[in-house]
């Protein structure tokens, strides 16, 4: 699959791009028993809240390790995924930078403040910002639910030093609150990403972005798939964030199959279960 010409240029324009309904309620179901069954697992790339819940699980897209899955491993090179990422990227040579699904668990999934993904990347040691993130909705996405916020055109503004944020919820790079006003008062409105499960959109690494607390009571799950082009892989060293967050596996992904979900062998989802209590 590829962007239009219109598309690509929205996508530079605004710096992100929405596709509804990319894929089917089948596909969804079979990365959401995956995602059950990952939810499971004690492992050092399964990121927990401070109240107990899964946060985060990294490293889905990988044919080894702990959080190993086909169906993720087959969703990240499908041509609905890849094609659009290389016309984003500006280059068919990308690769996976890490995988998440960040779980946002109801009532306790929180805040993540206003952030450029490229805040953190630059710091790991990648040259320039070709880089973005491809996001999956594996349910419908509200903004009662968190749903993530985009600011259309904030990508112009290059990187935002930010500041290491170690009190508001999550540990990371944002953007400071003066420079974040200042950003609010001048854009357009912030867009939440809203819509059916099997929505997706990509974005630019200096796109900024945000999502509130999840006030239902459904989980909400995302998957985000950041890629960075193979030329602007870091020089690795005994500092380098680990191999989850900043794979070493920097060979070009190559396109497969674009039925390859539902051949994996995964047993989709059959019935929504309730999260647990
Ligand atoms: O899951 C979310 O709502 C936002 C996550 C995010 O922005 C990130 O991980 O960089």
């Amino acid at each position: 699959m590829r962007m239009t010409e219109s598309q690509l240029a929205q996508y530079r324009r605004d710096g992100y791009l929405i596709f509804p309904s990319l894929f089917s309620a089948a596909e969804i179901g079979v990365l959401r028993a995956e995602t059950a069954r990952l939810s499971a697992i004690e492992a050092e790339t399964v990121i927990r809240e401070r109240t107990g819940g899964v946060r985060s699980i990294f490293r889905v897209h990988e044919a080894d390790g702990a959080t190993r899955s086909a169906a993720f491993r087959a969703l990240v090179r499908t041509p609905r995924v890849l094609g659009p990422t290389r016309q984003a990227l500006g280059t068919e040579d990308v690769y996976i930078y890490h995988t998440k699904i960040n779980t946002k668990p109801a009532i306790e999934g929180t805040v993540w403040m206003w952030h450029q993904d490229y805040g953190s990347w630059q710091r790991d040691g990648c040259a320039r910002p070709d880089m973005g993130t491809f996001a999956v909705m594996m349910n419908d996405s509200t903004e009662m639910n968190g749903a993530l916020y985009v600011v259309p055109g904030s990508h112009k503004r290059g990187r935002i030093e930010p500041y290491y944020d170690e009190n508001t919820s999550y540990k990371f790079w944002a953007v400071a609150k003066r420079d974040m006003i200042e950003v609010l008062r001048s854009s357009p409105p912030p867009v939440p990403i809203v819509g059916p499960a099997g929505t997706c959109v990509v974005f630019h690494c200096n796109l900024l972005h945000a999502s509130g607390h999840n006030l239902s009571a459904e989980d909400r799950w995302h998957l985000y798939i950041s890629f960075n082009a193979c030329a602007n892989a870091p020089k690795f060293t005994a500092q380098s964030r680990p191999d989850w967050v900043v794979s070493r596996n920097t060979a070009p992904l190559p396109i497969e199959a674009d039925d390859a979900i539902l051949n994996s062998g995964t047993e989709p989802e059959l019935i929504r279960a309730p999260s647990p209590i």
